[in-house]
């Protein structure tokens, strides 16, 4: 038998793994594949399934989680298998892990643990980095019985050596406590000054430019639709969460026309709570677009799982920015929704498609994959979209301004129809068709200018 992993950290990479579920009544994972998510996001993280264990019961077994019978059953079949893990499709209490691992005599790693794993690995700026430790301090560290190591890694950088040389006192948990205390009051207060800017610029942003936002549950497709539509270089791959963090790039939309596209971490069902927290600013973000591309992997079986995740995600989001911007005593304006049916190259017939443009009136099928001969499926249609809600309702106006705005003079001639151009003395009488959008982008720019209508 293999000696028992020491609960140290949590990467499960290249482990032999066990998946197991609880399967209650109110479940919701996907029936026609109920470990496809799970498999997926334990493969992603680095580990290799070797076998799969499921209980139906009505309520959780208190102590256990599972039945201790299956339970032990489990064990045999880790050791029948030769695996060193057991992945859980939900959360465990700490007391609930413990035990299970007492018993199969294999580390135990819950869904939240495996997420926060993979968040770990993929965290690329600062910023992420900073939110993920932060989150693996409120959830995982309570639940490391063999801390010391683990603790002189994390708290190793600010120069306290010898922690875990001396054995596990009650005394040494009493410090133990109060330097992971002072690493996260440390870590929040960057966390802090790192968001203060990053909300400025956000608004800085706003008043400039037309943004729009690219959302959707992970893997859907989105940072692959972000580098089509911007030929940008903004990290692709097929690995879960491989963006932590928001990227903004020019999109083009051809004539004059660019707005600010975003790309963003993907969302997934039941995210670890701290998570969400920490993760806050980043999908916050989101919420002060102009426009949201809703990504949406319709070749996937369990899609509209993944739309309810998303969408229902998104309104919580859009709720809380609400009541800030009000507290604030700013206007809001949730931003304008566009569902995606993405990887639709990969479906057999458009059946599907009917039915999610039935469910969704307005939803666009595309390919977000670059390709060889002319447009990506969808494109046009998505940038004619974009457009025109970047313009908003055209109307005819005169705008008189000085000579000296010469960039708004030529946005006006570039983006607008201009009908009639009057000369005075240094100032230019413009009657153009332009849209509200457009008008209340230069408002906002700080151009000065005089509108009427004509
Ligand atoms: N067939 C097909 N594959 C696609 C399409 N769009 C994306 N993919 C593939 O789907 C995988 C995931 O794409 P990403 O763009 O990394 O997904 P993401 O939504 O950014 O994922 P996270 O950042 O991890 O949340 C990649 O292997 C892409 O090549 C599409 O339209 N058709
Ligand atoms: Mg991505």
């Amino acid at each position: 038998m293999p000696a028992p992993q020491e609960r140290t950290e949590l990467k499960v990479q290249s482990e032999r793994a066990i998946v197991a579920a609880v399967r209650l009544p109110d479940s919701n994972h996907n029936p026609a594949d109920p470990f496809g998510e799970l498999r997926s996001l334990a493969e992603q993280a680095g580990a290799v399934i070797v076998g799969e264990l499921t209980q139906n019961l009505t309520k959780p077994v208190a102590g256990t989680y599972m039945g201790t019978g299956k339970i032990e059953e489990l064990g045999r079949l880790c050791e029948a298998l030769d695996a060193t893990t057991v992945i859980f499709d939900h959360d465990l209490s700490p007391k609930q892990l413990a035990k299970i691992e007492e018993i199969t005599k294999r580390k135990v790693v819950d869904r939240s643990e495996l997420i926060l794993d993979i968040f770990a690995s993929r965290a690329s700026t600062h910023e992420a980095q900073l939110q993920v430790e932060l989150a693996q301090l409120e959830y995982t560290y309570p639940r490391l019985r063999a801390m010391w190591s683990h603790l002189e890694r994390i708290v190793g950088a600010g120069g306290i050596a010898g922690i875990g040389t001396r054995g596990p006192g009650e005394q040494q948990l009493e410090i133990d406590r109060r330097l992971v205390q002072s690493r996260k009051n440390d870590l929040q207060r960057e966390l802090r000054e790192i968001q203060a800017r990053k909300r400025r610029e956000v608004q800085a942003r706003k008043q400039e430019h037309f943004t729009v936002g690219i959302v959707g549950y992970t893997n859907a497709g989105k940072s692959t639709l972000f580098n089509t539509l911007t030929a940008g270089g903004a990290y692709a791959d097929n690995r879960l969460f491989a963006t932590l963090m928001t990227r903004t790039r020019q999109w083009d939309l051809g004539g004059g026309h660019n707005v600010m596209l975003s790309d963003t971490v993907g969302f997934v069902r039941d995210l670890p709570h701290n998570l969400i927290a920490s993760f806050k600013a980043t999908l916050e973000e989101a919420t002060h677009a102009d426009v949201l591309l809703i990504v949406l992997d319709v070749s996937d079986p369990a899609a509209a799982l993944h739309y309810d995740t998303v969408t229902g995600t998104l309104d919580e989001l859009i709720d809380e920015t609400k009541n800030v911007e009000k507290s604030l005593g700013e206007s809001y304006r949730p931003p304008e929704r566009v569902l995606l049916l993405n990887k639709s190259d990969r479906l057999k017939d458009n059946r599907d498609i009917l039915v999610w443009q039935r469910k969704v009136p307005g939803a666009i099928p595309i390919c977000a994959l670059p390709s060889r001969s002319g447009q990506p499926l969808g494109h046009a249609e998505l940038i004619e979209r974009v457009r025109a809600s970047s313009i908003g309702q055209l109307q005819e106006v005169t705008i008189r301004l000085p000579l000296s705005e010469g960039r708004a003079i030529h946005a006006i001639e570039t983006r607008a129809t201009v009908l009639a151009r009057d000369y005075e003395e240094n100032a230019v009488r413009l009657k153009a068709r332009i849209g509200s959008r457009q008008l209340q982008l230069l408002r906002a720019s700080g151009v000065k200018m005089k509108v009427e209508n004509s």
